[in-house]
């Protein structure tokens, strides 16, 4: 795999012809080959020619109605030109495309992927051409009883090429990979590796922060891996001060450059420390979805929108909600000065019991480590969100996945998300087998809304199976129509503005009883699509638990929030 950080990319986004496949016919036919009538007895019963065109990057759904609920196959189609130069290996890169890809170009298939936010790409070295080349992309977005996610979720199913395509050269001997953090607890010392690919294995490397007057030399052994390890005295990176240094890694073949900061995020006697110090959390959960282009979010200006009113919320962090979301997100983030949840989608109806299921999570957990690993704004790699009953299928997975992601990143936060806690007698009993295995004990609970109070927030009553972890609110709430008022009498009324936000205030109030309490995070910023939500006086397809509406208005649970993380 390339990292495509700081490279020279030829970029194949824009309009790209397309079939719209409903039946699923189009593997039949052959699509791919693309064969043209040469004359008028031939027979070919398809052709991009004359059809519509879709834009790259972008879900399919919100570019045309007749996509508007789409759930099937979209044949897409690019002719580019391309100049191939003896010297270079080429890589053919997307950002992602959900759910199932199949790639072809000129007429041969050069490889499939699953899994609809991580990105993945193929070498076409010596399969693309000197002049016109023809790509085309079989995406199918249906539901996959054993995919990630499963076939039931809360959020809206945008199917398409949602992320850059890119065109991607490098010399025959290239950096494929690089990790540059601190090591784990260490607030000087950096641990990493450089890795190359290509046949001149053995490099001298050196890396380069020229803002501290670094320059460490190292080498590549015969299998194109070297380790790192330097100290240095860094300006912290923190939600206060973001600090990024510019980062350039050199080989002799290759140079690669990143903005990389330093911090250290660790959990000790039941608090998360960042840079040695107590923090609370004060986050919000965000969906990647423009709820003014009511479409995937996938561009800087959509990031902006959702960050941007994240901060205003008074926020230090972003869980992104439920799977990894577009690069830039991250990147635009750890420069505000947000720390990032990053989630891979294993949410709620999973078929544990279906053999490739762990395969396929481990997949997705190595190409979200692998491309978001020198961001020191994550935080947290959260493994998965609700997923329950407790078979042995299902935690014995969980906890291998667990033991994988320590071995690929151990530097971070681990955390399984947990819904099935008890609540009786006012007293939430809060257990899991994997909270055993999670740095956090993350809870979703929607007291107020989906169950009533059992007694005065403020006497809530909490056994914790593990007192010595810190606990996360990771998720609580209501649903609220922007401008829907309380019922006769100022009542509230269920789906009014008032009555989240009094779910809002008694949630603060029941916060003060959580020990160990080390953050609360809100389901979520905006108002969202999900077409699972049927009340058509409110809901209308949208998920209505936003502090925003869809149009960006401020609920009035939004001013609760945002005292409350004023004053923390
Ligand atoms: C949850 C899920 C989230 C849902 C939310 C809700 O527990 O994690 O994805 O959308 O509840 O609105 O019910």
């Amino acid at each position: 795999m390339v990292n495509i950080q700081s490279r020279n990319l030829t970029s194949l986004n824009g309009k790209w012809r397309v079939i719209l496949d409903p039946t699923g016919n189009g593997d039949s036919k052959q699509v791919w080959q693309e064969k043209q009538p040469q004359n008028k007895t031939d027979f070919v019963e398809y052709s991009f020619e004359g059809g519509p065109e879709l834009q790259v990057p972008g879900d399919f759904n919100s570019q045309m109605c007749e996509l508007t609920w789409f759930e099937g196959t979209v044949w897409y189609k690019k002719a580019f030109d391309y100049k191939v130069q003896e010297a270079k290996r080429v890589f053919l890169y997307f950002g992602a495309v959900n759910y199932l890809a199949d790639v072809y170009l000129n007429g041969e298939k050069i490889g499939s992927h699953e899994g609809g936010f991580t990105p993945f790409q193929f070498e076409i070295t010596g399969k693309v051409k000197d002049g016109g080349n023809s790509l085309i992309v079989k995406v199918d977005n249906r539901r996959v009883k054993n995919g990630l996610p499963g076939l039931g979720y809360d959020w809206m199913n945008y199917g398409g090429i949602t992320r850059d395509v890119d065109i991607v050269e490098t010399n025959k001997t290239y950096i494929e990979d690089y990790l540059i953090q601190l090591k784990k607890g260490s607030l000087d010392t950096v641990l990493g590796s450089v890795r190359l690919n290509g046949t001149q294995a053995g490099q001298n490397i050196e890396i380069q922060i020229p803002e501290l007057g670094i320059s460490y030399k190292t080498g590549t052994n015969d299998n194109g891996l070297a380790s790192i390890g330097f100290s240095s005295t860094f300006d912290l990176w923190s939600p206060e001060s973001p600090k990024l240094y510019k980062v350039i890694i050199k080989s002799e073949t290759d140079s690669v450059t990143d903005n990389i900061g330093f911090r250290s995020i660790e959990v000790q006697e039941n608090k998360v420390l960042l840079n040695k110090k107590p923090i609370f959390l004060k986050a919000v959960n965000i969906h990647e979805e423009n709820p003014y282009k009511r479409a995937r979010a996938y561009s800087l200006d959509d990031d902006k929108l959702l960050l941007n009113s994240a901060k205003e919320l008074g926020c230090n962090l972003v869980r992104l909600a439920h799977y990894p979301h577009n690069e830039n997100m991250v990147k635009e983030a750890e420069k505000m000065g947000l720390m990032v949840w990053s989630e891979i989608p294993v949410y709620q109806h999973i078929e544990f019991a279906d053999s490739v299921v762990p395969r396929k999570m481990e997949n997705m957990l190595q190409e979200m480590i692998r491309r978001d690993k020198n961001r020191c704004g994550v935080v947290i790699w959260n493994l998965s969100n609700e997923t329950y009953p407790s078979t042995p299928n299902r935690t014995d997975a969980l906890v291998a996945l667990t033991q994988t992601c320590r071995e690929l990143d151990s530097t971070r936060l681990i955390s399984h998300v947990i819904n099935t806690q008890g609540y009786q007698n006012n007293t939430v009993d809060v257990w899991n087998p994997l909270y055993k295995y999670s740095d956090l004990v993350a809870i979703n609970e929607y007291i107020g809304w989906y169950l009533p109070w059992q007694g005065k927030p403020s006497e809530t009553k909490w056994k914790l199976v593990y007192p010595d972890k810190p606990v996360f609110v990771s998720e609580f709430g209501g649903e609220a129509k922007y401008g829907s008022n309380d019922g006769p009498n100022d009542v509230a009324a269920y789906w009014a503005e008032g009555y989240q936000e009094n779910i809002y205030k008694d949630q603060i109030e029941m916060f003060n009883t959580i020990p160990n309490l080390c953050g609360v995070c809100p389901w979520l910023l905006f108002d969202y699509r999900s077409l699972g939500r049927m009340n058509q006086m409110y809901q209308n397809g949208y998920n209505r638990k936003g502090l925003l509406s869809e149009n960006g208005e401020k609920k009035k649970a939004w001013y609760i929030m945002n005292e409350y993380y004023k004053k923390k």
